[in-house]
């Protein structure tokens, strides 16, 4: 927890070594529409299966939803001032699929789109680059109704959606992200159901996976149509995986999670494949039967660009017969045919989602898609730490925040030093917001948000990071 006490935070700079990032490097702060927008029934917006799940008593802690949020949707210009205050080279922002195309399909509605507009002229205007991302995780609830994510025309509605947001911003934005961590879309979203849509079905979120990837292709090449000059990629939240010993069954229960997790998306984004050995895991989950021929080559469509999210490891070891799993992976599980897989815990310090705090792993995981999957530029397009905060006398001093980035950045510079071709970092999140089931309760901000007064107070890891931008890396003064 954060220590009050403590002195000014950004003084830890000045006992740790100079480091000094590449030329332009793209530091920014990142976003999700749902997760901070609010007006959730303004400007034509419809509703997503977020705001159906979050009004489901039972789904989101303490009943919280983002119908308000941070209230970004009536504070833009504030808020882009408060970017150009830390210095944010970049921004990354999601676009709400159900509030620029009501229901999801059918024609453009205006004045959801002018709300991006004016927030990347906005930014623009402030010398700030805006990176669009498509879905993070909103998706308009009529088509859950027709299916959702495991029926495969969501795919081709993504790629009409995709049209009408490049058509109307294509010509301001340069940087674009199709999805936002598909893991959690189909996993989380229709494995383990503890995100929306909540269904549990392990098929369901094969399927669903399969076909947010097929979005993204399709999304990618009508972004290449409508933009030809547009940078595209696709964020994805990768893990190393490692087993808890070198016991023969821990290291193939390391193999499967490491299937699920980070191959079933990298190797059909990257290589145009699934992953033999994972399809022999699924075989009793799916026949892989809604692969269509060509499916894999849409899905590998070139990209310009990775981003990776980053938050920590995952420790695993064999079943054991008759042991509980750890409470977060608990039945349903997000692991279809490796759901008696244990995740280990190994006492090291952890953030307030209990998510073990590993920098070392960003290194990991930065040199592994650079080696074994692609030469492209990588972002690190989320990365950062949920601590519990507290207001003294208007300041919030978070020291374990700013800890967790600073450890996270020398991380990735020693990626670069060893070849990886990492081209910009953004910190999770610019301010505190929805965090999803955990409704407001978890806080991810440099920025502090007040929800009853809306008042933002920049925590002590802001001002650091602001220093840290100035500097373009970690230097003592
Ligand atoms: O808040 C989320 C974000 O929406 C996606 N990546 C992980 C963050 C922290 O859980």
């Amino acid at each position: 927890m954060s220590n009050p006490a403590s002195p000014p935070a950004v003084d830890v700079l000045d006992e740790r070594s100079p480091l000094t990032f590449p030329p332009g490097f793209l530091w920014g702060a990142a976003t999700a529409a749902y997760q901070i927008e609010g007006a959730a029934a303004e400007g034509g917006r419809t509703p997503s299966i977020w705001d159906t799940f979050s009004h489901t008593p039972g789904r989101v802690v303490a009943g919280h939803t983002g119908d308000v949020a941070c209230d970004h949707y009536h504070r833009l210009g504030p808020d882009v001032a408060l970017m150009a205050e830390l210095g944010l080279k970049s921004y990354r922002f999601s676009v709400s699929w159900p509030r620029v195309q009501p229901g999801g399909s059918g024609p453009a509605n205006a004045e959801g789109l002018d709300f991006y507009r004016r927030l990347v002229d906005e930014l623009l205007a402030h010398g700030i680059e805006p990176w669009l991302t498509l879905y993070h995780w909103d998706l308009p609830q009529p088509l859950e109704d027709a299916g959702g994510w495991p029926a495969r025309d969501t795919a081709a509605r993504f790629a009409d959606y995709t049209t009408l947001v490049a058509d109307a911003l294509g010509d301001r934005v340069r940087y674009w992200t199709t999805l936002n961590e598909p893991w959690c879309s189909a996993f989380l979203g229709y494995g383990s159901g503890v995100h929306a849509p909540g269904r549990s079905d392990g098929a369901d979120a094969v399927r669903a996976g399969h076909h947010l990837m097929l979005g993204h292709g399709l999304g990618v090449q009508a972004l290449r149509a409508a933009r030809p000059t547009a940078e595209v990629g696709v964020t994805v939240n990768l893990y190393p995986v490692t087993p808890a010993s070198e016991a023969p069954a821990d290291v193939d229960a390391a193999r499967r999670i490491d299937g699920l997790a980070n191959r079933f998306f990298l190797d059909p984004l990257l290589r145009g494949s699934y992953p033999a050995d994972l399809m022999a895991d699924l075989a009793e989950v799916t026949d892989f039967g809604h692969v269509r021929d060509g499916d894999l080559a849409v899905i590998s469509t070139p990209l310009d660009l990775v981003g990776v999210n980053y938050y920590s490891r995952h420790v695993v070891a064999a079943p054991v017969e008759g042991a509980e799993p750890e409470a977060y992976w608990r039945a349903p599980s997000c692991w279809p045919g490796s759901e008696d897989v244990r995740f280990v815990t190994r006492g090291v310090p952890v953030t307030d989602m209990d998510w073990e705090i590993d920098a070392p792993g960003l290194v990991e995981t930065l040199r592994r898609v650079h080696e074994e999957y692609t030469d492209l530029p990588l972002y690190v397009t989320e990365n950062g730490s949920a601590f519990v905060d507290a207001v003294v006398d208007g300041r919030v001093d978070d020291v374990d925040r700013l800890a967790y980035f600073d450890a996270h950045l020398r991380a990735a510079h020693e990626a670069i030093e060893a070849g990886v071709p990492l081209r910009g970092y953004f910190a999770w999140s610019l301010m505190d917001n929805f965090e999803w089931a955990w409704g407001y309760t978890k806080r991810f901000g440099m920025i502090y948000v007040d929800y009853d007064s809306q008042v933002r107070i920049p925590k002590s890891s802001a001002r650091w990071y602001a220093e840290v931008i100035r500097r373009n890396g970690l230097a003592a003064q």
